[in-house]
């Protein structure tokens, strides 16, 4: 029997393969035994018939692929790399790739070609939320761990539908309720996370900013908060006092969609409250005012001293298995390695661990940015921009610009691969070994399951191959996992809060090693939390009579992404349709719209035929598409926020027609 943990969502759920069956772990802390449809189905995904494996190449993209050996493509890349300026040079990750991957990428793009154009897609999903806990308490750091909700008497779900995205995490959630946990969800959807709910709000698409404000403001109004952890522990206090004074209550109510009652039954949870969770996802992530959302929903727990106490604080809820542990490497384009930035003393650590001179000393480009940036070389890592990206027809004309696109996935029918010209095979889970970082800071251990297809390799000795054909033997001479997991845990001592040197790599697949576990206050200089003041700017796409609708996009419980890894059999994808487009009844009504009519979703970038569901589980003029859905960002806009990039996937414009 092997041990062996889940890699599909931030959760991780740990299993046991025995005589060639999969099931949960029933004694790891975090699943109890408890499998998704994803994680059940790991296995099938290693067999199937859409499986890349051998490299190919060719010229151009309008040419078929023709089958390379490994020595000729990696000879290509690193000549192109030769020939070619570091800052034209980019590395798109993925918060899929194992921490081993992610630290062998970064050490070579960063400290050896000299670039710090290696960023990666979870530029699209948690950067909010890690610019938000860098600014509030000083570091990108989770200050609770998902168990806390059963020492908590709320969670507060907002932007987030556990059921469908989170599925085992949802199933503990559904056992903290037994055990008095009281949950409120606020979506402008009625999920099927909300249907566990003791109230469920259905907050107007964009209304989260105002929503927070307004518990805030009534925090200080009615003399609710902390007065002396905010006096010992918070910054700003005066400033937020003064600006909540003279805010447009009424408005701000308005913006949210919400009806004074209720908020006021809302409140009156919240009042009676003593440990609070609030949890978040997308739905806050994903916005031009992406940060000020999480921050507006910190300032919460900050002024209530409702953080770093058992039950109580506020959870990001990290998507991809390991974005986290991705993040804690280094690899956004923003951070140099193990949280560090591009200050001097930062480089300079750096530089002497790995051996290098040659660290660039300002920020890269983000994933968001690359395409733009007339790039000549391109390497993608296990993800599939060309689908994730929004505004899909100007991502496409982008790609075609850029010389060389190499990918490097495990899977032949990505949408990128159709813009590539180099591509490598990948061995993908269950062929290769290797840690992760999930949701709430426990690193724990994919393992080998069965050997590695002839052609494939894992994704670090893809980059190794690299590395070596530049030159640098003696940097990269790793053997095997182990010794880079290692490397890395030494780095990390670089940093001091991060104490992921203390893990053992050995023990992790029976016990996962959860780090930071000491850590009990602010991380920033004066070890004081920052409070903000924020205001909804309604920076999103306007709607208007041609395009009236605003259009949510998100996750489907039993697809990943793209679903190019989920080849779930059909006998498990009973569960719900893949693509489809929501409306409330009463739009659907006025457009003489009826459940299972063909329909057109129009932006003013692109349109989608879909197939209609007429429902009241969604509020008035919104829709939703599923990114199961792989044509999805033809429709969404391109707007970033300003200090995270990550794009508006959750507020575009758009009309829908019957056909
Ligand atoms: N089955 C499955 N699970 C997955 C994934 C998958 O592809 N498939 N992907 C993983 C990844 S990478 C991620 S990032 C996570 C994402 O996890 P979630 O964010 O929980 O998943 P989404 O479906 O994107 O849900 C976002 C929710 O936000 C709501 N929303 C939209 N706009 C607003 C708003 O303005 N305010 C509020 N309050 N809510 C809003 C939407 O209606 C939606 O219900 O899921 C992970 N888990
Ligand atoms: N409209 C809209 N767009 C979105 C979102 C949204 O909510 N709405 N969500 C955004 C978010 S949060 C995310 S995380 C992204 C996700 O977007 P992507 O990361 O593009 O989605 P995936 O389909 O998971 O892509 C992973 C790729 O890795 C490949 N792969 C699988 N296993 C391996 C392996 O072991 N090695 C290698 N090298 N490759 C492998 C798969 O075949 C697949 O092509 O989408 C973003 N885009
Ligand atoms: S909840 Fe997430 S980690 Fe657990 S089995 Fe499902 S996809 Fe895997
Ligand atoms: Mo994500």
């Amino acid at each position: 029997m092997i041990k062996s943990v889940c890699g599909y969502c931030g959760v991780g759920c740990g299993l046991e393969y025995d005589e060639s069956k999969l099931i949960g772990d029933v004694a790891y802390p975090i699943n109890e035994g408890k499998l998704c449809s994803k994680g059940i189905s790991e296995l099938v995904s290693i067999d199937t018939s859409t499986r890349l494996l051998r490299p190919q190449m060719r010229d151009n993209i309008s040419d078929e692929y023709k089958v390379s050996s490994w020595d000729e493509s990696i000879r290509v890349i690193a000549d192109k790399v030769k020939k070619t300026k570091p800052k034209k040079i980019g590395f798109y990750l993925s918060g899929q790739l194992l921490t081993e991957d992610y630290y062998i990428a970064n050490k070579l793009g960063k400290g050896f070609i000299g670039t710090n154009n290696v960023d990666t897609n979870s530029r699209t999903c948690m950067s909010s939320a890690v610019v938000a806990y860098k600014k509030s308490i000083g570091a990108d750091f989770v200050p609770l761990r998902m168990e806390d909700i059963f020492s908590s008497d709320l969670l507060i779900l907002t932007g987030a539908n556990t059921a469908e995205a989170h599925v085992v995490f949802h199933n503990q959630i559904k056992k903290a309720k037994k055990q008095g946990l009281k949950v409120i969800v606020i979506d402008p959807r009625y999920t099927e996370t909300a249907k566990i709910a003791d109230l469920y709000l259905p907050i107007k698409a964009g209304g989260d900013i105002d929503f927070f404000n307004l518990i805030s403001k009534r925090l200080i109004d009615e003399a609710l908060y902390d007065k002396e952890f905010v006096d010992l522990h918070v910054n700003n206090f005066e400033l937020l006092q003064n600006k909540f004074k003279r805010v447009p209550v009424t408005k701000m109510l308005k913006r949210t969609g919400l009806t004074k009652e209720q908020f006021e039954w809302f409140w009156m949870f919240y009042k009676n409250s003593k440990n609070i969770i609030t949890a978040w996802t997308m739905g806050l992530n994903q916005s031009v005012q992406g940060v000020d959302k999480n921050l507006a929903l910190i300032n919460t727990h900050l002024l209530t001293g409702r953080i770093f106490k058992p039950g109580n604080g506020p959870l990001s809820l990290t998507g991809q298995p390991n974005a986290m542990g991705g993040r804690e490497v280094g690899g956004l384009s923003t951070v140099l390695a193990v949280h560090l930035g591009f200050d001097v003393k930062s480089i300079n650590k750096v530089s002497k661990f790995w051996g290098t001179n040659k660290i660039y000393n300002k920020p890269g480009l983000t994933a968001t940015q690359m395409l733009e940036a007339d790039l000549d070389l391109l390497i993608i890592c296990h993800t599939d921009p060309i689908y994730h990206l929004p505004n899909r027809h100007k991502m496409e004309k982008l790609i075609q610009k850029i010389p060389m696109v190499v990918e490097i996935n495990a899977y032949e029918n990505s949408e990128t691969s159709k813009f590539a010209h180099i591509r490598l095979p990948a061995a993908p889970w269950g062929e290769k070994e290797g840690t992760q970082t999930n949701l709430d800071r426990s690193i724990t251990k994919q393992e080998k399951l069965s050997r590695t297809s002839i052609d494939c390799k894992a994704d670090w000795q893809i980059f190794q191959l690299l590395a070596l054909e530049l030159g640098f033997e003696k940097e990269f001479s790793y053997k095997n996992t182990k010794e880079i997991f290692q490397e890395y845990q030494e780095m990390t001592k670089l940093n001091d809060h991060m104490d992921i040197h203390l893990a053992n790599y050995d023990e992790l697949s029976d016990k996962p090693f959860v780090w930071g576990e000491n850590i009990k206050g602010f991380l920033t200089k004066d070890k004081k939390a920052n409070l903000y003041f924020l205001e909804n700017k309604l920076l999103s796409e306007k709607t208007n009579l041609i395009y009236p609708f605003v259009l949510l996009t998100g996750r489907t419980r039993d697809q990943w992404h793209s679903g190019t890894k989920t080849n779930l059999p059909k006998t498990l994808l009973k569960y719900k349709a893949l693509e489809f487009v929501e409306i409330n009844s009463e739009d659907a009504k006025l457009l003489n719209i009826k459940s299972d009519d063909i329909v057109a979703v129009t932006s003013l970038r692109g349109t989608i035929t879909t197939v209609a569901i007429v429902t009241d589980n969604i509020n008035r003029k919104t829709i939703f598409m599923p990114i199961s859905n792989r044509d999805i960002n033809y429709l969404t806009n391109d707007l970033l926020d300003s200090e995270s990039f990550e794009p508006d996937y959750n507020y575009s414009a758009v009309k829908i027609t019957k056909v």
